[in-house]
């Protein structure tokens, strides 16, 4: 395949790889998406669980849409997609920058050492007024308290209004890859949905995998159709063949 020949000369010229990954790619280890039949945005509104203001009216019901989240991180597993990656960045090391807009932990449970995660963690907690980002695995309730400052904590989660993580030097520079690409993202939200598109203004050669069109499949070069718990370990493994 085409997509493959011209990875595969990337990597022989020492070229980077940037892959941005989003809820498609959990999909198979049993981690809802968000859009589309049976999306998390199907039983929750977005207004009345990610954003600061019903963080602000209902921290109760909030804490609780996360606390369920991170419960279930405890019952699912990385699937083949997140091995091919991990194995994709043991093979050409800091040439991957690997951005990911889940905030499950599936990418390093698979062996992924570098993961940018843009939209936060659910295994963190941080201080809403200090900002004190802390390791958390159990829930987060309203009683919780900064251990540095003794305020309440929140989910550390990117919630509709608030900034992103990376932005300023990291993904910046993770665009001037030769290579990006998208893998198990709907393209509908921003900043993430725009990465294609500053890609592809600078000339670098763009591919997605997902299981149909996404908003942004026009400005895709090449398109991996189906679960990327198949298709997208079959493309690493065909791109690294003649990786030495
Ligand atoms: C499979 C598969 C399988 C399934 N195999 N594929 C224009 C410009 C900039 C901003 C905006 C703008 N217009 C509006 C905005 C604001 C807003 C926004 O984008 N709104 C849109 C709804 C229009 N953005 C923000 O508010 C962001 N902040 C911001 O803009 O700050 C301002 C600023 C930016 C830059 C500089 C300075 C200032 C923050 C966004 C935070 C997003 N937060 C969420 C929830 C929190 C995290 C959580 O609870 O988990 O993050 S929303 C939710 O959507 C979550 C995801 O990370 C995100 C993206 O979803 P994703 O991953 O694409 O999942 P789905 O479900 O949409 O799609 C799944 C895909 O997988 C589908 O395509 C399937 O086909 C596919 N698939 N199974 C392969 N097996
Ligand atoms: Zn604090």
């Amino acid at each position: 395949m085409e997509a493959v020949l011209e990875i595969q000369e990337v990597l022989r010229t020492s070229g980077r790889i940037t892959v941005l990954t989003g809820a498609g790619i959990s999909a198979e280890s049993g981690i809802a998406t968000f859009r589309g039949d049976g999306g998390l945005w199907d039983k929750y509104k977005i207004e009345d669980v990610a954003t600061p203001e019903a963080f602000k009216r209902n921290p109760e019901l909030v804490l609780e849409f996360y606390n369920m989240r991170r419960r279930q991180l405890l019952n699912v597993k990385p699937n083949p997609a997140h091995f091919a990656l991990a194995r994709l960045e043991e093979a050409v090391r800091d040439r991957l920058t690997l951005i990911t807009q889940n905030v499950d932990d599936l990418h390093e449970r698979a062996g992924s050492n570098r993961v940018l995660h843009m939209h936060g963690e659910l295994t963190q907690a941080r201080c809403t007024s200090c900002s004190q980002v802390v390791p958390w695995t159990g829930d987060i309730s309203v009683t919780d308290r900064c251990e540095s400052c003794g305020e309440a904590l929140r989910p550390h989660i990117v919630w509709f209004g608030e900034v992103p993580f990376h932005l300023e030097t990291e993904i910046p520079q993770a665009l001037e890859a030769e290579i990006f690409m998208a893998v198990g993202t709907s393209g509908s939200v921003y900043p993430a949905a725009g990465m294609v598109l500053e890609a592809k203004l600078r000339q670098k050669l763009t591919i997605e995998v997902n299981l149909e069109a996404s908003e942004n499949t026009p400005f895709f070069d090449h398109h991996l159709r189906g679960p990327a718990g198949v298709v997208l370990p079959e493309f690493i493994d065909a791109c690294l063949a003649t990786h030495k």
